[in-house]
């Protein structure tokens, strides 16, 4: 029998990247998983929340990886490599630059698995493994494997399982690399199979009191709302308490957020991205308007939801105040939690080839493309004013005077949202007490042997 090793590399260099509250599951491996043949031995490692045994055997290795991974997925693929193990790579950023993860790998898989990964492996043991595997359509998601959540039992997660229901995004957003990877369209996975993957899932064990979190990846919940009306009423009996991301457009439909309720909705995050209406034409998001925030956020608490406000600085129409005004307006808004981010060109998208025309692109190390550090020339003021900026944006979020204005009186679960604040500030707190030290200088790339 053969071996397949399956690594998730850890972004060494993210703010959250180790840390406790980012210890999420890896889904795209865990259905890479489901796609490979029985008469594979099969091991998942994540770097995230084990350290990697490097002497570990294996026939063929496999590497996912986000673009802050990167760096670090090809170390751990030249390793296997001078070892005489063939590696493939998967995932967003080798999808994005196949060419460039070809220097240290063997193979790679562009875009989804599912429909080519099975002939990676075919290939792989006749000897005759091709250079790239790409699709010519994006492929249907009815029939998918289910995962196997058994095989991530015994890893230290958090206690939540990811579950997706659909992939595409027609809004092509500048900065997002949704739609140039998974296509402008919404494709569904049928209902019966999402529920019966749901079925599936059991409860946590451990000292967690939630057991049974599920958190839908899908980029917007609400994509297609019959569909995902549908898809809420079958859930109902389930007694999930589930996460999920949607768009400010959820509160025109008070059907969907009654069955966001009723099916166990604790938290949605929204991407509002900015207060700016200049900044969020220009990046595509046109349909978010700044002035409506506040109902809108008011509605989903009316709900009893929580909310997760996505917040990104360093747009072009972005100055100095912009840290303050943004922080100021999720205290008074009440939002339960916030993620901010410093705006980062990832290859693939509208926005890199954009800064990498104007010549704005400063850092071409990947690993520093993690939201936390700025790779580019801001127009409204210098890449440090933006980087302590954020650093300061991110201190008074997660201070206990915000903590208290926000959740003091929330109709959402305290219980989830203040151990999540909590530790957030205590991440924030490490990271920004050496004086705003670039992140860098106190991370260590953990050596390769
Ligand atoms: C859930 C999620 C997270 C979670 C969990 C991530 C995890 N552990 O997997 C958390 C919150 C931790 C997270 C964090 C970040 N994320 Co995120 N995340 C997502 C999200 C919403 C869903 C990911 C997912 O599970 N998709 C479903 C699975 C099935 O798809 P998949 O992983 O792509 O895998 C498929 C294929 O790619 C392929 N594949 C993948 N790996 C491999 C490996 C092999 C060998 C093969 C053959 C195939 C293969 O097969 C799979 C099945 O088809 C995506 C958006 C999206 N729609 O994908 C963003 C996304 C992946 N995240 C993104 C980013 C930027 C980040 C952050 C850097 C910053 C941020 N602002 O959040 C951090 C960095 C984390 C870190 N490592 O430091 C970007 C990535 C861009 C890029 N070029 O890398 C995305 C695309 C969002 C976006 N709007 O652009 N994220
Ligand atoms: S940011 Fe959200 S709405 Fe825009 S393309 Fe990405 S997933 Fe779609």
């Amino acid at each position: 029998m053969k071996k397949l090793l399956l690594i998730s590399p850890l972004a060494t260099k993210s703010l959250l990247g180790g840390d406790f509250y980012f210890r999420l599951p890896t889904l795209g491996l865990l259905k890479v998983a489901a796609l490979t043949p029985p008469d594979w031995e099969l091991k998942i490692s994540d770097e995230k929340v084990e350290p990697l045994d490097l002497n570990e055997s294996a026939d063929l290795v496999g590497i996912t990886a986000m673009t802050p991974a990167v760096s670090r997925a090809y170390q751990i693929a030249d390793h296997y490599r001078a070892k005489g193990i063939k590696v493939v790579m998967g995932g967003m950023h080798a999808s994005k630059l196949p060419q460039e993860a070809l220097k240290h790998c063997d193979s790679v898989v562009v875009g989804e698995a599912e429909g080519l990964w099975t002939n990676v492996l075919e290939d792989f043991k006749k000897g005759e493994l091709k250079s790239i595997y790409k699709h010519t359509t994006f492929p249907s998601l009815a029939n998918l494997p289910i995962p196997n959540w058994n095989i991530y039992r015994d890893k230290k997660y958090l206690p939540v399982h990811f579950v997706e229901t659909t992939r595409g995004c027609p809004h092509d957003c500048e900065f997002c690399s949704v739609t140039n990877s998974f296509g402008g369209k919404f494709r569904n996975r049928p209902v019966d199979e999402v529920e019966r993957e749901i079925q599936n899932l059991k409860p946590f064990d451990g000292r967690f009191t939630l057991k049974n979190v599920v958190f839908f990846v899908d980029d917007n919940i609400i994509s297609n709302k019959t569909y995902a009306k549908e898809f809420l009423r079958r859930i109902i009996p389930y007694n999930l308490k589930w996460l999920g991301q949607t768009s400010v457009n959820i509160v025109k439909d008070d059907e969907i957020l009654d069955l966001c309720r009723k099916s166990g909705c604790m938290g949605l995050l929204i991407g509002f991205e900015s207060l700016s209406h200049d900044n969020l034409s220009r990046m595509g998001k046109g349909f978010n308007k700044p002035d409506n925030y506040f109902d809108v956020i008011k509605k989903v608490h009316d709900y009893g939801i929580g909310i997760n406000g996505s917040f990104v600085f360093g747009f072009d129409h972005d100055d100095e105040g912009v840290f303050e005004r943004t922080v100021e307006f999720t205290i008074k808004a009440k939002l339960e939690i916030g993620y901010f981010s410093i705006l980062t060109p990832y290859p693939g998208t509208m926005l890199y080839d954009q800064f990498n025309s104007e010549g704005r692109i400063i850092d071409r190390d990947w690993s520093r493309y993690n939201t936390n550090n700025v790779v580019f020339k801001p127009k409204c003021m210098s890449p440090e004013k933006l980087l302590y900026g954020y650093y300061d944006a991110l201190k008074s979020f997660h201070s206990y005077s915000s903590i208290y204005k926000r959740l003091w009186g929330t109709t959402a679960k305290w219980n989830f949202f203040l151990p999540m604040n909590l530790g957030f500030r205590q991440t924030i707190k490490k990271t920004v007490k050496h004086g705003f030290a670039p992140l860098e200088n106190r991370s260590k790339d953990i050596a390769i042997a």
